[in-house]
């Protein structure tokens, strides 16, 4: 599928280190690892309804960061997304407004990506649908039907359904660091089917849905008439593009379980090379009035609608910012007008024609990033210079336009 726009991103003096991020699998903070001299970077992309609110938002703007601190590191980055474009939700929400769901999913990713191109986040190299993908898909559960690890469960309707039997490819060991009832909880909350009759193990995913009735189908001889279960397409995906083994698997913490650790385990299955990812790493859920922003409950602050607002995207950008990613937060109208007001008094004070000298600060914010995307350390190396420069201190010209090129090439903000 078609990715957005890249930004322009600006070249910086020198270079910075290779950032250190949070893994949730060991609880430690440590630099990302290459796989042979890149970085490969899969971050879990939309269901393509309900697009793009907040905490959609703070996750890509977190991996964006990643992402330019490690080209401004030197190192190259394969960066990877997919977008659901078939599954239960969106199959539901189509039903439920009376329009095709391959219709909804189109809307959706294209607003999607006008909220992206707006919000300054370099575009994935590959940006790929499910529906796409589905020789790929089909492809990676007849390997796991090959290994003989699967088994098909047939319902009354006669439909046959595959399951990975997690026992038989050393269950969620090395995979989530979870206790069995949390994962059992947050199976039956998001998508699985613990509760099913015949399942060997309550938290098998489904790897391929039997095809019913006024459900979307794709053929598979092996596996008959179905489509994907839910984990398996970022198997595939990140598999097809990225390799057996990556360097960072991405998301929100919405996805510590079952997501990611089925996305994982399968692969694992499939290329008996583990671990999967050298990092799992999470943003923290973003919400409105303390509860989760979610689709399902229809809390939305949306990118577009503040788009049409008249907001300045770098306005929210610089909101999403103030708020270091491993950490829960709530949006606010007076956090918009904070990030509105860091917005006017950083282009004011980069719009003099000389500050401080501005290698600190280049210094401040490449240090911030690099210890696990500090973004609230950033922001305040920013707004020093600013005042220092608004105040009149220095006289260096070249300073305002270093400041500019900073916070444009590794904040993602274009002054
Ligand atoms: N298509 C799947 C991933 S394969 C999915 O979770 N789609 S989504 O549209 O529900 O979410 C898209 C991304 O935003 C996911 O990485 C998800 O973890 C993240 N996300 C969803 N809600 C929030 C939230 N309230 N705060 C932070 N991140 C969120
Ligand atoms: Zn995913």
């Amino acid at each position: 599928m078609k990715s957005w726009s890249p930004p322009f991103v600006p070249t910086l003096p020198g270079t910075g280190r290779a950032p250190e991020v949070h893994d949730v699998l060991d609880d430690t903070v440590r630099p990302v690892t290459p796989v042979d001299g890149r970085v490969s970077l899969y971050v879990c992309g939309v269901t393509p309804y309900d697009t793009t609110h907040m905490g959609h938002a703070a996750t890509y703007v977190t991996f964006d960061l990643l992402h330019r601190a490690a080209l401004d590191a030197g190192l190259p980055v394969d960066y990877v997304q997919n977008v659901t474009d078939v599954d239960d939700p969106l199959l539901e929400r189509a039903a439920r407004d009376g329009i095709d769901w391959r219709d909804l999913a189109v809307d959706q990713t294209a607003l999607f990506h006008e909220d992206m191109t707006a919000l300054r986040v370099i575009p994935p190299k590959a940006y790929v649908g499910v529906v796409e993908a589905m020789p790929t898909i089909v492809a990676v559960v007849e390997r796991l039907v090959d290994a003989g690890v699967t088994y098909g469960l047939t319902d009354d309707s006669g439909a046959t359904d595959s399951y990975l039997d997690l026992e038989a490819v050393g269950g969620t060991e090395g995979v989530s660091v979870l206790d069995e009832a949390t994962m059992l909880e947050y199976s039956a909350e998001r998508g699985g089917d613990p509760d099913r009759p015949g399942k060997r193990g309550r938290l098998d995913p489904m790897l391929w849905r039997g095809h019913r009735d006024g459900e979307p189908s794709w053929e598979s001889e092996r596996l008959g008439p179905g489509r994907p279960g839910w984990h398996i397409e970022c198997t595939a995906i990140a598999m097809e593009h990225l390799g057996d083994t990556i360097s960072v698997q991405g998301g929100g913490s919405d996805l510590v379980f079952p997501h990611h650790p089925m996305t994982a385990v399968q692969a694992v299955a499939a290329t008996g090379r583990s671990p999967f990812a050298a990092h799992t790493t999470h943003q923290a859920m973003v919400g409105l009035d303390g509860e989760k922003m979610s689709k399902s409950k229809g809390n939305l602050v949306r990118v577009s609608d503040l788009r049409r607002e008249g907001v300045d995207p770098a306005a929210i950008r610089l909101v999403l910012l103030a708020h270091h990613y491993r950490t829960e937060w709530s949006w606010t109208d007076d956090a918009l007008t904070e990030g509105r007001e860091r917005l006017a008094r950083w282009r004011a004070a980069t719009a003099l024609p000389a500050g401080p000298d501005a290698a600190e600060t280049l210094a401040a914010v490449r240090a911030a990033l690099a210890a696990d995307l500090g973004t609230p350390a950033a922001l305040a190396a920013v707004d020093a210079w600013c005042a220092a420069a608004e105040a009149g201190e220095g006289s260096d010209a070249v300073a305002p336009g270093l400041v500019r090129d900073t916070v444009d090439a590794l904040l993602g903000v274009a002054l």
